[in-house]
């Protein structure tokens, strides 16, 4: 089911291994482009009218309004299990423990005595947060959206979620619901590129953000691209993968159980383990056909998406090889099953989330362990970190000079200013000092 890449005796160079020989899945977003092209533009010219045309065409609903109604919110977070309710309550607690320290203060640094520059740091002011529906329908996600937004202060929030034929052309219930625990009120039936149009563009109904987050199908990530510049944007989300650096102490039990656990989200999730001991790849291969056999969604999601090129049991020749291995991959979630689990992540320089030890299965982090679980996927984890309250600030620079100050370096800037060719930039500082010199040819 699963293949195994052989990489012992391999040679790894000194700059790290070469990515392609490791598994990946590849999304074309590029090829998406075009066809989202038009559908945004549309939304930016009939606003909710087109909005209403494509929930008919790609939903099959026929709706009426896009802007959910306030009454559908109470109704949904009344009628929401109260397990679900319990579980989302804490959910969102312990994320609200985690992002609530990730806050920054403003740092005022003086540069010279009446020359300082102060850091500040300002919220966003208005996102949108889009949240799929169809196949994956994660009231978590909204969790794992809205409390870093809420956190860093942003005043102004609106979802996006398309609408549903069997729930009356509204989005799913549960993320109603969840949209509600969090005292989000302002929620759109609108999925895809138009949903996102909808957010960067703005309607009659829904005033235009500055920022979309939120993970999607190839379509939405294929608009944010498209509308980056216009709107921020978090990432664009690819398949989910689950990396496994594991030794011979690891349970085959866990690590068959936390590869499944991944590749139950889509046809082209990643699950890759990378391990020295060729007892604890054969056991796992075992313990995937037993436990695959007993679970879900086996023919559509997790027997494509194990046997897929995107997944494997990398077999390697040591912790030292293990590390550059998962390195080089920069998995969105890291697991590290080995002796000494703590000190090995240590040293693990890229990664989107790393789950350490026999406890910390990445379903943990993908609900409950208050760490957030919107990660960099595809690789983009060496460059890249998930979603934190500070994917919502904006560092602004306050620079604040006085006479004195400014009259220490213009001299400097002057000199800078002339070595780029630049004259009019000195002569700005020196018309602050009768420096009646003409700006030099
Ligand atoms: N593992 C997914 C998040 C998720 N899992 C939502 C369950 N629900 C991407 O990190
Ligand atoms: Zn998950």
């Amino acid at each position: 089911m699963i293949s195994r890449i052989d990489l012992r005796g391999a040679a790894f160079p000194e700059g790290g291994i070469d990515r392609d020989l490791l598994p990946r899945a590849e999304l074309d977003v590029e090829a998406a482009l075009e066809k989202v092209r038009p559908i945004c533009d549309d939304v930016r010219h009939r606003g909710t009218a087109a909005l209403i045309e494509y929930a008919h065409r790609f939903d099959g609903v026929t709706i009426e309004r896009v802007r959910v109604p306030a009454e559908a919110l109470g109704r949904a977070l009344a009628e929401l299990d109260p397990a679900v309710r319990a579980a989302l309550e804490e959910s969102i607690r312990r994320a609200r423990l985690v992002h609530r320290e990730q806050r920054r203060t403003d740092h005022t640094t003086q540069v010279v005595p009446g020359g300082t520059v102060t850091e500040r740091w300002v919220p966003v002011e208005r996102v949108g947060l889009y949240v799929p529906g169809g196949r994956s329908v994660y009231p978590s996600s909204v969790v794992m959206n809205v409390v870093p937004a809420q956190e860093a202060g942003v005043g102004s929030m609106a979802v996006a979620s398309p609408p549903q034929s069997e729930f009356g052309g509204l989005p799913h219930p549960t993320i109603l619901a969840a949209c509600a625990l969090l005292g989000v009120e302002e929620v759109y039936a609108a999925g895809g590129a138009q949903a996102v149009a909808m957010f960067a563009y703005g309607t009659e109904d829904c005033r235009p953000v500055s920022m979309v987050t939120g993970p999607g199908n190839i379509w939405v990530a294929a608009a944010k691209r498209l509308l980056k510049g216009r709107i921020g944007i978090d990432a664009e989300a690819g398949p989910t993968e689950i990396a496994i650096l594991a030794d011979a102490t690891a349970d085959p039990v866990h690590v068959a159980a936390d590869l499944i656990s991944q590749a139950e989200h889509d046809p082209l999730a990643a699950s890759v383990l990378v391990t020295d001991s060729e007892e604890l790849a054969t056991a796992v291969e075992k313990e995937l056909e037993v436990q695959v056999a007993a679970t879900k969604h086996v023919a559509d999601r997790i027997a494509p998406a194990l046997s897929g090129r995107q997944s494997g049991i990398v077999l390697v020749d040591g912790l030292e090889q293990g590390l550059a291995v998962v390195d080089a991959y920069a998995a969105e979630h890291l697991e590290i099953q080995t002796q000494d689990a703590a000190g090995v992540a240590a040293r693990v320089r890229n990664a989107g989330a790393i789950f350490v030890g026999a406890y910390a299965p990445v379903s943990l982090g993908d609900y409950a362990a208050g760490s957030n679980h919107v990660l960099p996927t595809g690789g983009c984890a060496c460059h890249s970190s998930g979603l934190s309250v500070q994917s919502f600030l904006r560092g602004i620079h306050v620079v604040d000079y006085s006479r004195e100050a400014l009259a220490e370096v213009a001299g400097h800037v002057v000199t800078l200013a002339e070595a780029e060719d630049l004259p009019a930039h000195g002569a700005a500082v020196k018309a602050r000092f009768d420096w009646k010199v003409p700006p030099s040819k």
